[in-house]
């Protein structure tokens, strides 16, 4: 039977790669801090270590005996790593470094493969420089210190190939939403915030025009993505976009959810937010070619967030 480690296994997306790695008849170890993440999220099969990625020998004792680590903890926010620099640097890059070097080869065994959580933040502002889908061989130029230490993410995953043999994949995040995407922090993602304010019948902010765009992906197909990587694993570090290539405006997302919930909702118009991208919609072509497609519609991945919001009343 195949042993995993999930750091950040309790959070949105991580709790959701651990139901499927059980599912699939794996064992699983999930490394959290619970600063963000939830115990009630993690599936009662799972062990948990409570324990911060920064701290060398609790990554060293996670990473003993299993087969692949999945990378998912970090400080997922660009206003967090705004407000604490520092901080968010050393959970963001140095935690995932400290994943790397625990993954190497130790006493004769084989270095352990990695796949990782990177983000599309490491594009910085594509419209700056490319008009259409944005393919993994873009230029990157990330304005935010989360998007910066991303990118570093993926510069280590390099150097933990080439010097130290570690096969890895990294997968860029578009913009991630589903059931137990936290709805009441402030950093949440904008599908959280809204169903949460139209299931309760309370107004949304639009921000700006509301036609800036945004690539949603559905978080089942993105843990397809996770596992389906640590299978075909290959000897190298490899980066694709976990995208959909469907641009979907703020407005039209505010419409959506208008259908979904069957009921209509107030729009506030607020300004802009301070350096939001226009324009974030992904190229699928690389990541369709090895995984196939995330193929959830946005209407059906809406369905499952409402169905999820509504069963925890
Ligand atoms: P999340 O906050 O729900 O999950 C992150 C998890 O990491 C939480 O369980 C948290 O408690 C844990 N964690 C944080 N710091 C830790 C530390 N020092 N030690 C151990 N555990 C720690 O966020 P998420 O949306 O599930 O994000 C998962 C990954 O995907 C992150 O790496 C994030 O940067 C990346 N990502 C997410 C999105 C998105 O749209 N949600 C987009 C791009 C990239
Ligand atoms: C997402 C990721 C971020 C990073 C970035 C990469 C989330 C939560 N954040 O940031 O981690 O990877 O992509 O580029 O997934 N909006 C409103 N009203 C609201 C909330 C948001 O209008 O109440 C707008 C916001 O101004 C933005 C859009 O909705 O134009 C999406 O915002 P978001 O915070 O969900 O995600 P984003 O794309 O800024």
């Amino acid at each position: 039977m195949a042993r995993f480690l999930v750091t950040g296994g309790c959070g949105f997306i991580g709790s959701h790669l651990v139901d499927r790695l059980l599912a699939q008849g794996a064992q699983v170890l999930v490394l959290d801090d619970l600063s963000t993440g939830r115990q009630e999220n993690l599936a009662a099969g799972a062990e948990l270590m409570i324990g911060d990625i920064r701290d060398r020998e609790a990554v060293g004792a996670a990473m003993r005996g299993v087969d692949g680590c999945f990378h998912l903890a970090a400080i997922a926010s660009v206003d967090k790593a705004r407000e604490a620099w520092i901080d968010t640097h050393a959970v963001n890059l140095s935690g995932t470094v400290a994943v790397f070097d625990a993954a190497r080869s130790v006493s004769g065994r084989s270095p352990i493969p990695v796949v990782y959580a990177s983000s599309a933040a490491v594009y910085g502002n594509p419209g700056d420089h490319l008009i259409g889908p944005i393919s993994e061989d873009a230029p990157t130029i990330p304005l935010s210190a989360y998007g910066a230490d991303k990118l570093g993410c993926e510069l280590h995953a390099r150097v933990a190939w080439g010097v130290h043999g570690i096969p890895n994949t990294g997968f860029r995040f578009f913009n991630v939403y589903g059931p137990r995407q936290d709805p009441t922090s402030p950093y949440s993602g904008v599908i959280s915030i809204f169903a949460k304010c139209i299931a309760e019948g309370e107004a949304i902010r639009i921000n700006g025009d509301g036609e800036q765009l945004r690539d949603f992906v559905f978080v089942g197909d993105v843990v397809s993505r996770l596992t389906a990587a640590m299978t075909m694993m290959a000897p190298a570090a490899r980066i694709f976009n976990v995208c959909t290539g469907r641009p979907t405006s703020i407005n039209d997302l505010a419409t959506e959810l208008e259908a979904t919930f069957a009921r209509r909702v107030e729009r506030i118009r607020t300004p802009a937010r301070v350096g939001d991208i226009r324009i974030s919609i992904g190229s699928t072509a690389r990541g369709d070619a090895s995984f196939g497609p995330c193929a959830t519609s946005l209407s059906e991945g809406l369905a499952q967030t409402k169905a999820w919001l509504t069963s925890k009343k």
